[in-house]
């Protein structure tokens, strides 16, 4: 087991030029989507529960430049960012948010709910620890066709305390699943704070009753969440079973939109904010000369249009009719 500190930033792989920048397109499309997000509920054109995930786009952009598009996930009702870093089309996506026909459900799974098979995005979760044994199943099923295909699974810090992380774990370490555990340990599990949940202070730590490799990583450095990133998929993929990586992060928003955050201190909240990762990566880039003002500023513009025009989709899409409230839930008769 290798647990290292969530400061360290050491012994990262950096990653190429290219891969620098599509780990920015995707936390710029993350970020600019969230504030649309939030924006478009507070105005009242959209009514829908909306769990932000600013704050943490560096995991799932890191993460998702290792994938390939047949690799899956399963994610959790704060999962935006993680679907969208894997490629959920944005119309798709917001069209599914707002309940109608066009989206990746039919309207019918809503915000909580969205699954895109195209893109690898398979589960999205409302309850909590259900996205592990889910994953297992797909890399499971991956093991037995003999495809070399991995599955991710997202969760936040308090499902780690589920009766399922730790069922989940066990099991894909006796049997070498191809999968990929992370942790999104944004320090809160609804209004509750970690340490007062929790009964160790590194969740990494579990790993290590379950026979597999833990790791706790800066989850808000591209370069440290990259190459943990990496290395574990890298190993799933080989055949050589799970990993527990723990990305340390912070949401910048409450629980749920609407919820006041007061069990966080205005300290800490400042503390975080003053780091958020996704001005200091395009700060780096453009130090680092891998990519200047210019370029970055047309990536962020086309995103901007891109996210304006699924909203107009959706919003202009109709809502499903009546008749397919039971279709989609059991399968016709005589289907194989
Ligand atoms: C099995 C189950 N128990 C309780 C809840 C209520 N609940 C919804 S979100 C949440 C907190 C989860 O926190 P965490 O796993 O850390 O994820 P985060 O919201 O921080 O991303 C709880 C307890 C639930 N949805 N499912």
């Amino acid at each position: 087991m290798t647990t290292a500190s969530p400061e360290s930033g050491t012994n990262a792989a950096i990653p190429d030029a290219a891969t620098q920048i599509d780990i920015y397109r995707r936390m710029s499309l993350i970020s600019q989507n969230d504030e649309a997000a939030r924006k478009t509920v507070k105005s009242g054109r959209l009514m829908m529960p909306y769990y932000s995930p600013k704050g943490q786009e560096v995991i799932p952009s890191a993460v998702s430049v290792n994938l390939n598009d047949d690799d899956r996930i399963c994610t959790i009702y704060r999962g935006t960012h993680d679907m969208l870093a894997k490629g959920v089309p944005l119309r798709d996506l917001w069209a599914e948010m707002a309940g109608r026909v066009t989206g990746t459900c039919k309207g019918k799974g809503g915000p909580m709910h969205v699954t895109h098979p195209a893109s690898g995005a398979i589960l999205t979760t409302g309850i909590v620890g259900s996205s592990m044994p889910i994953a297992n199943g797909l890399a499971w099923a991956a093991k037995l066709s003999g495809s070399k295909r991995v599955t991710v699974a997202y969760f936040g810090d308090a499902a780690s305390n589920i009766g399922a992380f730790h069922e989940s774990l066990n099991l894909a370490s006796v049997w070498k699943l191809p999968v990929v555990f992370i942790c999104q340990n944004n320090l809160f599990g609804e209004h509750t704070r970690f340490e007062n949940s929790t009964s160790v202070d590194q969740i990494s730590k579990r790993a290590v009753a379950y026979g597999m490799p833990g790791v706790t990583v800066n989850g808000n450095d591209p370069f440290e969440m990259y190459a943990a990133a990496h290395a574990a998929i890298n190993r799933a993929r080989d055949g050589e079973g799970p990993t527990l990586i723990e990305a340390m992060t912070f949401r910048f928003y409450g629980h749920v939109f609407g919820d006041d955050d007061h069990y966080m201190t205005k300290e800490e909240k400042a503390a975080a904010l003053a780091k958020d990762p996704l001005p200091l990566f395009r700060a780096r880039l453009i130090a680092d000369g891998v990519a200047t003002e210019a370029t970055l500023a047309e990536l962020d513009a086309d995103i901007r249009a891109q996210i304006e025009d699924a909203i107009q989709f959706a919003l202009s899409s109709e809502m499903p009719p009546l008749e397919e409230l039971t279709r989609d839930v059991y399968a016709e008769a005589g289907a194989a």
